[in-house]
């Protein structure tokens, strides 16, 4: 007999608990794409965008597609000696309740194997794979190539 509350506690947390886990990536938001435009084809450009990750677990975003490059990943910029380099960034861990900001000098997303030159004006699509999530697809529009951010343009 005193076990029936537990009972009826563990009712009440796989009622309102197990739905919660099953919205997969409804918690996660892709927010402020945008992109500069590329100054040639043969050289890579750059988009960046901010993850909100609202969950209570970490969201890992693990891969990346677009139909305007052959390849896409995520960089980031660090310094070695006076020189800034880019590298690739593995994994992106936004934590739970958290966010990733990708900006200019920091992390991006690195758009390689360009099918043709990204212009100003334009958007194109771009979406987020997540290893623990569902995948988002953002409209992202491109700026000039000094722009320093989505507002700059
Ligand atoms: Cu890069």
């Amino acid at each position: 007999m005193r076990t029936y509350p537990i009972g009826l506690m563990s009712l009440f947390v796989l009622v309102f608990v197990i739905p919660a886990w099953g919205q997969d990536g409804a918690t996660i938001s892709v927010q402020q794409p945008w992109a500069r435009a590329s100054i040639l084809a043969s050289r890579p450009a750059a988009a960046y965008v901010t993850i909100l990750n609202k969950d209570d677990r970490p969201a890992t975003l693990v891969a990346l597609e677009t139909p305007v490059a052959g390849r896409a990943e995520v960089h980031r910029t660090v310094k070695q000696g006076d020189v800034m380099k880019m590298v690739p960034a593995g994994p992106i861990e936004v934590p739970a309740g958290g966010s990733v900001r990708m900006e200019p000098g920091g992390y991006h997303v690195m758009l390689m194997d360009l099918e043709r030159p990204i212009e100003k004006g334009e958007t194109f699509t771009l979406t987020l794979r997540f290893a623990n999530a569902s995948p988002i697809t953002v409209s992202v529009p491109v700026f000039g190539p000094g722009a320093r951010g989505p507002e700059d343009d």
